[in-house]
Formats: C-alpha cells, structure tokens, sequence
C-alpha cells in the first residue's frame, strides 16, 4: 500500500488535478501512453492485410461468415455481415457453432453444407488460424475463404487473404476480432454506431488492453452510446441516467451477451446475430427481453452448480470439484465464484461420455505455469492463459491428474498484482473523482485505482439480498460502502477499521465504494 502523499507528481499529465497528478502517476506510464490520454486522437490503421480483406469483401458473391459463440465472435460475426449488407452482397449467411455438440472452430461439416447451399466465399473471423484443414478443405471445393482471427499462430495459413494483429503497427496490437473487423470498416468508410459500439463490446469481452487503438474504439463507442440511442445495447439494461462506461459493458452487457452462447441447451447463438443487427425496435425489444430472461436462467443454474460444488471443496492448495450434474456452458463462472470466496484457483468439471470437460480460474499462481508442470498426456485439449483456462482431462487420467495439481499448485508462487492501494486520509470528493474519470476508459491495462481510506464508525450493517452488504458510516465524508461478499460475518463488520476498494460516482446517488477487502 501506498500512502497518497508518498506519489510523485505526473508531471507530463495535462490536468489540473493534483489529486489526479498524483494517482495516475502510479501506473508509470510510457510517453505514447501519456500523450494517448492528453490528446485522444482517432488513428486510422492501414496495411496490406486490412486491404486484402476489403477486397475479399467487396468481390465477394455468396458470402459465408462463420464465427464463435463468445461476445467476440458474435460481435465480429455481426460486423461482417453488416459491412456485407452496405456492400450490397446479395447472399449473406451466418454460422455460430454449438458450444457443446460442436465446439470452438469451423468443421468441414459446416464448410460441406456453406458449399451445398451454394456458398462460394467464406469469411472466418475469431477463429482460423487452427483451422489449415477445413480451410484447404473449402478452397479445394473452389470457393473463396478468408480469416480474421487474433488467436496465437501456431502454424503458416495457405496463402488467402489473412488478417491478424501481429503483422499490424505497434496501434492495432491486441486487438480483439471484431476490432480487426472496425479496422476492415473504417478501411472500407463504412464505420457505423453498431460496429464502433460491437467492436469496443468485443475489446472488454476479450480482455485487450486498453491502449492504442483498442482505447481509440472503447473511447469512441462510449462517447456515441452516451449520447445517441442504441436500441440493440439499451434495451439489455436499465441505465437510471447512469452513462455508459467500459465497467458498465464488462458487468451490465457482456455477461448477458455470453449467457446466450453458454445457455447453447436452450438457446442458439445463431440468433444473438440476429439481434445484434436488427433495425426492427419490436424485434429488439422482443429479443432483449428473451436475452434477459436466459440471463436471469443463467444466475439461477450457476448458483446452484455453485451451492454444489462448495460442498465438495478440501483444504488443498487447489480446489478440484467434478459433477456429472454441472451446467456445462458455466463452468468458468462457478471456478470464479469459488476463487472469489475462497482466494484458491479452481478447476471445475463436468464428466461427459468420453471426457472430464472443465475449466479453471485463478486469481494467484499462474495457471498456464501449472499445467505446464503436469504430464501433457493427461489431456484430449487445453488452452489458456494465467488465470483462465480450458481443459479436457481424459478419463482414465483424471485421478492420476487431481493428486498431481495439487501437488504442482504448492510449489508455484502467485504472480504479484499490479493493482497497487493509494492509502488517503483524507476526503475524496466528487470533484477529484470527476477528474480522474476523464481519463475513461478504464479497464484491462489501466485499472481503476483502488483506494483505502480508514477513520470512520460503522454504525449500520445492512443486507444486499445475497448479493452481499452495505456499511453505513456515523459522520464521514462516505454516507456508506457495499461489499458484494455473502460469506463473511456480518457482526464482525461492525468492527471494520479500513476498506480497500473503487470508488464511483452515481448520478442519483452521489459517491459510491465498491468494498474489495476490509480490515478489522
Ligand atoms: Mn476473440
């Protein structure tokens, strides 16, 4: 933790605020980043590969998208096809595969029925760069194909049209699929408010970090969501004069967006397209309602696989928790939940006919160090990164790999968090707040700063359904702090002497702290 007065001053920020001189200068920023949050400049990319897929676009007949069920795959899926329409392609047709009969990637099942229906141009975007052999598949029945994906290249593609993100300057690197699809629209003149707003929703989705160009099309599509309706967006939640910021597309949009693709029992993603390019303001009310109502579904399957599985954790380094009965598209998000109450990684599985399907959260040791650590043999896929991954454990494997996980786990040291702690003793007001926020978007790269602020009397403890707790405060500048955390004491938080944690500011409701971690 650091004490506030203790911050140097960031003295190349052009603000006014010493408040915000100091904070910002915690993140020890680069000259191209200093100069991105001075001035804010819109940055056209161009390069041969970006060319390539306009051309693939425009000279395009019967065009084929196949994308991926996740936010990014829906939002680049939809960018494509947009673009396609304002081309004036006749044929346009879409495929989101199913998350659990067919998973991640385009078949050449998928490929033979594009081909049959008489497709003749084949656009692949979030996925392809795995895909060498649907798409020598697809060009050896004559069509046309073309890949716009950002995931690592492992092997050389055939030569076709082939936008990637590594090949482009040093402004689009880790840009999501659909951010590669903006730079093919804004290359083609043909950016509209649904594809700046899709591309920006699929940058959070996927995590990109914040800078260059990425920052460029959050910034934008939260400044035209801000002041110009978007019924598509809107309607998914109720906004109370609160403004759009990339928090609010992390936790009020996205989630509702990704229920679709992991609810694939009741649902089919194919549709989720559907509305994300719909102008009809009854079908988009219609529709958004049904994506409300599969969400709330969602909540209530996930608590209960959560209920579950907590009585099923040990005391080892990791916790392993498997059930046949598991919500197979929510995996990912009990893993979190057990990693948020329990502060320990977690794989949860769900066993299938031929595989134990699971996935695994971390919010300390690094996961993709983990499994490296363990035999390669033990598993039928996986793939992944520090603190999410994805894993098939084959069956008779699965014993040998639980006694060897938490084995590895006790040897791994977790990765330190950059997100440093600005102790303040004194009152933070709204005005300093204001300031710092017009430094939005705020997220992966450039996370909000957390504060701890301490001195004050807990005269109140109240109950957020269960959700968690909200503190009320005798005499202090903060009227109150909500801590989302149902499994603590709530008499013990009367005892509270520091909250660590971000603050916001609500149009109706003034100040408000989002508690992370308290001290007694
Ligand atoms: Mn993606």
């Amino acid at each position: 933790m650091i004490h506030f007065n203790d911050l140097p001053l960031e003295t190349r920020l052009n603000s006014d605020s010493e408040f915000v001189k100091r904070l910002l200068s915690l993140y020890q920023l680069s000259d191209t980043q200093i100069d991105s949050l001075n001035s804010p400049q819109e940055i056209k990319v161009d390069s041969k590969d970006i060319e390539d897929i306009g051309n693939f676009l425009k000279a395009a007949d019967k065009l084929m998208i196949c994308g991926d069920y996740d936010a990014d795959g829906v939002s680049a899926t939809s960018i494509a096809y947009l673009l396609a329409q304002k081309l004036g392609i006749q044929t346009i047709g879409y495929y989101i595969p199913h998350r659990f009969n067919e998973g991640y990637g385009v078949s050449k099942d998928t490929v033979t029925l594009a081909h049959e229906k008489g497709y003749t141009d084949l656009l692949i975007v979030d996925t392809g760069v795995k895909e060498q052999a649907s798409i020598k598949y697809a060009l050896s029945l004559g069509m046309n194909v073309a890949v716009v994906d950002h995931h690592l290249i492992e092997e050389k593609l055939p030569n076709i049209p082939f936008l990637h993100p590594d090949f482009l300057d040093e402004y689009a690197q880790n840009m999501s699929a659909a951010g590669l699809m903006f730079l093919v629209a804004e290359h083609l003149d043909l950016v509209d408010q649904k594809i700046l707003v899709y591309s920006a929703i699929a940058t959070i989705a996927d995590v990109m970090p914040l800078w260059g160009k990425n920052r460029e099309i959050v910034k934008r599509a939260l400044l035209t969501l801000n002041t110009k309706p978007l019924l598509n967006i809107d309607a998914l939640w109720k906004r109370y004069n609160q403004d759009y910021t990339a928090q609010i597309l992390a936790f009020q949009i996205i989630p509702k967006i990704n229920a679709v693709g992991r609810m694939a029992d009741m649902v089919n993603m194919n549709t989720m397209v559907q509305y994300l390019i719909a102008d009809d303001k009854d079908v988009i009310r219609q529709y958004a309602n049904q994506v409300l109502s599969v969400n709330e579904h969602r909540k209530n399957v996930g608590k209960d696989d959560f209920s579950k599985a907590k009585l099923m954790l040990k005391e080892d380094a990791v916790h392993v928790v498997n059930d046949t009965s598991f919500h197979e598209g929510l995996l990912g998000i009990v893993a979190n939940q057990i990693v948020t109450s329990s502060d320990k990684p977690a794989f949860v599985f769900k066993e299938l006919e031929d595989v134990y399907k699971g996935s695994a959260r971390s919010n300390s040791i690094s996961l993709h160090a983990l499994i490296s650590k363990l035999n390669p043999d033990y598993f039928s896929a996986f793939g992944g990164h520090d603190f999410a991954f994805g894993l098939s454990v084959k069956k008779d494997k699965f014993e040998d790999f639980k006694k060897d996980v938490v084995h590895a786990a006790s040897s791994l040291e977790p990765i330190k968090k950059t997100n440093q702690v600005v102790y303040c003793d004194f009152e933070i007001t709204k005005t300093m707040l204001d300031d710092l926020y017009t430094y939005e978007p705020f997220g992966q790269g450039f996370e909000k700063p957390s504060f701890a602020v301490d001195g004050f009397e807990v005269m109140d403890v109240q109950k957020l359904g269960t959700y968690g707790y909200k503190l009320i405060f005798k005499n202090y500048w903060l009227k109150d702090a909500v801590y989302f955390n149902q499994h603590v004491n709530p008499n013990a938080l009367y005892k509270t002497k520091q909250i660590i944690g971000k603050l916001d500011v609500h149009p109706r409701f003034g100040l408000s702290f989002s508690i992370d971690e308290i001290v007694v």
